[in-house]
């Protein structure tokens, strides 16, 4: 951190002053031609003017940006297979009966699942409950066939891309091994191939992943429905105990909530008027959309939340958690603790979690929150801004939500609804726009022109992830505002839907379908409409888009949605432009062995003009073949 001359620590920059410092960053890292993968280099090559054509071994430019895309896409796969891997885990522990904190919310859900996956989907609860963990766990060992996650695919699309044979092992943590392998020094080097293989990752990640993340998560926690909730700082209080829950996983936070309602008393005791949890990031978004818990900020607002001085306790489990977090605590109250074992940051306390002994975990956690109360009340000196910001937002339009409805509007063709409007020019398709806050693109109002250009096109826009926080922060989440952002289509579909659903108005003009993982909720809508309506996923006006893509994780989420079909916006553009090759692989030839192709774009307008267009060209042929 900034320090002074007597080491007295100083106020430590926040992220946007962090990136100006970063100016001018290096182009061959930006175009994705940097080579570090041995110790002859690092080799900085290009298809353009500057830099080498080849590396020292030989490798070209296509050769590079390929291997380095691809090993991005892998981490996004491991990180969330290992998110993925924890909720089995659990489950599994749940039905020995090993665990006395969790149970399982949703036994309806788990007995679709288990369908879904040809399994036997009647009789006890902890049957049904062992054998789908027990097909999960196998989705990460050597042995079976296939990935039994991949039931969860479309069928249509998942035999369109073996008939190329492009399928995943049957093992997740194989399939991120062999990544690793293949892309190695003097291993394989054709770019085509490569990306071929990064396809793969991409399912590894969709189904292995995002997909039984999700689907396990509904089944212990519950399976959102739509509730109201209210978004940003704003939601700090400055008389409670304050505590943040950061990071991804239910597993910990939905505990750290319950035990905080139980620790009410000692935190009135310690002189607060209650405890109030608001969630950060991904964790935000689960426990919004399950438990109503406030919208509190984004990933890189993390830091803000601290400046605040009225947050407590800062609580942290996996991904996304910005280590400069560590600087800012150093100089408030705020005790930032981290629980996961594997997952340490220099400035934080640590606790670890144990699903095994959660309660005294999570009352730990709460404790220290209250304890750092009591520090912030004896500070005479210590002062308190809370922003006077919070905007009301409707979150947890979940898959089941809106397939409920839609089967209720009409029961016997569930997707006619959406198909007759999207006939009718009412709808002009779906966008769903995913991922980050990229400090890059924030001060361009990246997402926020873009998803109103969209909405006055009549494009549904459909969110997760931290996207989810600047939508709700934009009140791009109230029902209020659909009338006022949304093309006349749109919101008379959306109005229609509402009273469908037994609303008292419309939907709202976003739908918040959750976190990162819960992406698989926006592809289990496609698969349903595809398979109800019966037209390929990599025919239906549907796109995809990162407007702020920081993590590798979300070029994981977006490979897996080429793997659909689906053409895929990102801003920044992949780390592939110093390759001619890699780029024409990614925007224009992988059209014809998935149906998906990048759209690379980072002026907003610009890139709301070329989804629309993509989407239009979408609903032409499906509607001229028709
Ligand atoms: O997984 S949107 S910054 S928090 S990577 Fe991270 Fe990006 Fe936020 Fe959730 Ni997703």
């Amino acid at each position: 951190m900034a320090t002074s001359e007597d080491d007295e620590p100083t106020t430590p920059e926040l992220p946007e002053e962090r990136l100006e410092e970063s100016q001018p960053q290096c182009p061959f890292g930006v175009g994705g031609s940097c080579c570090r993968i041995c110790y002859m280099g690092p080799c900085r090559v290009s298809d353009g003017a500057h830099g080498m054509e080849r590396g020292v071994c030989g490798a070209t430019p296509g050769t590079v940006a390929a291997r380095n895309v691809y090993r991005e896409i892998a981490s996004g796969a491991a990180s969330h297979a290992d998110h993925a891997r924890e909720i089995a885990t659990v489950l599994a522990e749940i039905a020995d009966g090993e665990l006395s904190a969790y149970d399982i919310a949703d036994p309806e859900k788990l007995r679709t699942i288990a369908a879904d996956l040809g399994l036997d989907a009647e009789g006890d609860v902890s049957a049904v409950a062992e054998q789908v963990a027990e097909a999960a766990i196998e989705d990460f060992q050597e042995g079976g066939e296939t990935l039994n996650w991949l039931d969860r695919m479309p069928d249509e699309q998942r035999e369109y891309l073996a008939k190329q044979g492009i399928e995943p092992l049957p093992s997740a943590d194989k399939e991120v091994a062999r990544a690793m392998h293949r892309t190695t020094q003097g291993n394989d080097a054709d770019p085509k191939h490569l990306l071929t293989g990064a396809v793969e990752a991409g399912l590894t990640d969709g189904y292995a992943g995002l997909t039984m993340g999700t689907d396990l998560q509904d089944v212990v926690f519950g399976t959102p429905q739509p509730v109201q909730t209210e978004a940003d700082l704003g939601t700090l209080r400055e008389d409670a105990v304050n505590i943040a829950v950061h990071g991804h996983s239910p597993v910990l936070s939905e505990m750290v909530v319950k035990h905080a309602n139980e620790l009410e008393d000692e935190a009135i005791e310690a002189g607060a008027d209650g405890i109030n949890i608001v969630g950060i990031c991904c964790t935000g978004n689960e426990l919004a959309e399950r438990q109503k818990v406030p919208l509190a900020a984004h990933s890189s607002q993390a830091e803000l939340a601290v400046t605040t001085g009225a947050l407590d306790a800062m609580v942290a489990d996996i991904q996304c958690i910005w280590p400069g977090i560590g600087d800012v605590v150093e100089c408030h109250h705020t005790r930032l603790i981290t629980t996961v074992d594997y997952v340490r940051i220099p400035g934080a306390e640590h606790v670890s979690f144990d699903p095994e002994t959660a309660a005294e975990d999570a009352e730990e956690i709460v404790r220290r929150g209250i304890a750092a109360f009591g520090d912030r009340h004896s500070r005479q000196d210590y002062t308190v801004e809370i922003p006077d910001r919070t905007t009301d937002a409707m979150v947890g339009v979940s898959d089941d939500f809106v397939l409920n409805v839609l089967e209720s509007a009409n029961p016997e063709n569930p997707s006619r609804p959406l198909v007759d409007a999207m006939e009718a020019g009412d709808l002009n398709g779906i966008v769903g726009i995913v991922g980050c806050p990229n400090p890059k693109m924030r001060t361009a109002d990246m997402t926020e022109i873009l998803i109103e250009e969209l909405l006055a096109e009549n494009v549904l826009p459909v969110v997760t992830g931290c996207i989810g926080h600047i939508t709700a922060q934009n009140g791009y989440l109230d029902p209020a505002m659909t009338d006022e952002l949304a093309g006349d289509g749109l919101a008379a579909v959306l109005n229609d839907l509402g009273e469908a659903a037994g609303l008292d108005g419309p939907l709202p003009p976003v739908w918040h379908m959750g976190s990162c993982v819960d992406n698989s909720r926006i592809g289990n809508v496609v698969r349903a409409i595809s398979e109800d309506a019966g037209v390929p996923t990599r025919e239906l006006p549907v796109v995809a888009s990162a407007p702020e893509l920081i993590a590798e994780k979300a070029v994981s989420i977006g490979t897996w949605a080429l793997a659909l079909g689906l053409p895929l916006h990102t801003a920044p553009t992949l780390h592939m432009d110093h390759s001619e090759e890699v780029t024409r692989i990614m925007t224009e030839d992988l059209k014809d062995i998935t149906g998906g192709f990048a759209i690379q774009e980072e002026d907003p307008k610009a890139a709301a003009d070329a989804i629309a267009s993509a989407l239009d060209d979408r609903r032409t042929a499906l509607f001229e073949e028709a």
